[in-house]
């Protein structure tokens, strides 16, 4: 049997407005309506202290209602930053519990405490601790639901809010569920409340005791999901979903080439990026994927699983350009990508034996990185291709500033070709090219690559 796990949801209580009533004392014990530039704004609510939901406000109201529901209220805008600096900080203490936390928004996440049970204690105690140390050390309050499904954790944090604490213990999750309206299941809006409200089912509890055939006649695959999640079960682990699946980068050259000095500076310029992107995301991979388009739009990618985990350029620059070779011999190739998936937080006894060995190599991989962060991509990629006619390959990171990239050289034929490999090829990501503006100074030789 495996054992029961312990799943705590975590909630900023009113978050925006708790930031500011916590750096303006002045405002504390007041209705503050977060949002735009007043009452006469155009804009909606952010968020409203409890002081003044108690009038009726709340977010994504029209500041104007906000304003005519509550004449007293303090109109206070958006600092955005601010609340990220604090959410990090949050996030932060979280993961002194466990290293399992999945943030899923800018003021709640998920954490799987089964492993810290016998360090911090039960739930319960996990979840107390937690709220303690947030009190303390970030000056807010948080709600807390402790259960052993996420579903369940989530409803349960949000039934005694603010400063709540609430525990399902295990084997209760159904009749915990049983009494609340259908409109808190996850999955379940208001067209599927509607459709469900034709069977007469209005509470969970009406829900799970359809039986599984009606839900899976009337809504296919998805009337099952609901019915088991109405039962309160729900398998979904702890960060499985949000993390990326892979991170990759592609280049689109602007002329087609089969210069292989220019193929294999390529592959490593993008196999540095990937495993820079890696290193800040804290995962390994244990995948890698050449994708090759030539001049004729065909398109094959190569895959190879690596002896061990890697988050460093060199095996997956070696790997990359084992897998290329072959394909890219005497051919003009319009695209290459380099992929890195079966993403995974390092065993940390495995990270601590790795580090022994190598702390060398850590070292200056980690001062690569601090460069990179702070000029940005493109310093340590220049570096090595110092020169060179090679543009630094694209960054395919949403977080990039959209100034700072260009989009999508290629024109979409390319989804159309019949020769293009599906394995490990990722449909909805758009080819994104850097510009082609380090056409500076010569040539540098290059080390050869066998
Ligand atoms: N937010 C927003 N617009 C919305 C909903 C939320 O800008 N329509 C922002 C402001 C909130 C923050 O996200 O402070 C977190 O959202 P929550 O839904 O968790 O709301 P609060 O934390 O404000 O209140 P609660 O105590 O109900 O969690
Ligand atoms: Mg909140």
């Amino acid at each position: 049997m495996t054992q029961t796990r312990t799943i705590l949801h975590v909630d900023l209580d009113a978050f925006f407005a708790a930031v500011e009533q916590r750096d303006r004392p002045e405002l504390r014990g007041k209705p503050v309506i977060v949002g735009g530039g007043g009452p006469n704004d155009r804009g909606v609510v952010s968020t409203a202290s409890y002081e003044a939901r108690a009038f009726g406000v709340h977010s994504a109201m029209p500041l104007r209602q906000a304003g005519r529901l509550c004449p007293h209220g303090i109109f206070v805008p958006v600092d955005g930053a601010k609340y990220l600096a604090v959410s990090r900080d949050v996030m932060a203490v979280l993961r002194r519990f466990t290293p399992l936390v999945e943030p899923i928004s800018i003021d709640e996440a998920f954490l799987d405490v089964t492993g810290s049970r016998g360090l911090f204690g039960d739930g319960e105690a996990i979840g107390r601790q937690i709220k303690d140390a947030i009190r303390r050390e970030v000056e807010l309050t948080i709600s807390v639901g402790v259960a052993t499904t996420k579903l369940v954790a989530k409803i349960a944090s949000d039934l005694r809010k603010p400063d709540g604490l609430v525990v399902v213990e295990p084997g209760t999750e159904a009749e915990f569920l049983a009494p609340l309206s259908i409109s808190r299941l996850w999955g379940v809006g208001a067209k599927s409340a509607a459709a469900l409200r034709e069977y007469g089912v209005r509470t969970i509890g009406d829900l799970a005791a359809l039986p599984d055939d009606l839900l899976v006649r009337r809504f296919g695959k998805y009337g099952a999901a609901i019915g088991e999640r109405a039962r309160g079960r729900d398998a979904d682990p702890v960060g499985g979903r949000d993390p990326a699946k892979s991170i990759g980068h592609e280049h689109t050259f602007d002329v087609d080439t089969s210069d292989r000095e220019v193929i294999e500076r390529t592959l490593l310029g993008m196999s540095e990026g990937v495993a820079g992107r890696l290193r800040d995301s804290g995962v390994r991979a244990s995948t890698i994927t050449v994708k090759i388009r030539d001049t004729t739009f065909r398109t094959i990618t190569r895959q190879r699983t690596l002896p061990a985990p890697t988050d460093l350029t060199e095996p997956i620059f070696r790997t990359a350009l084992d897998l290329a070779r072959p394909e890219v011999r005497g051919v003009r190739i319009r695209l290459l990508g380099v992929t890195a998936s079966g993403l995974g937080e390092p065993d940390q006894a495995v990270l601590f034996a790795a580090e022994a060995d190598e702390p060398r190599r850590r070292k200056v991989v980690e001062a690569a990185d601090e460069v990179r962060h702070k000029y940005g991509e493109r310093a340590i990629t220049r570096a090595r291709l110092v020169g060179s006619r090679l543009p630094a390959p694209f960054e395919r990171d949403p977080m990039t500033p959209v100034d700072k990239r260009s989009i999508a050289v290629d024109d979409g034929s390319d989804e159309a070709t019949p020769d293009r490999a599906a394995e490990g090829d990722e449909g909805d990501e758009a080819d994104e090219a850097d510009e082609a503006d380090e056409a500076d100074g010569p040539e540098p030789g290059i080390e050869p690559m066998d």
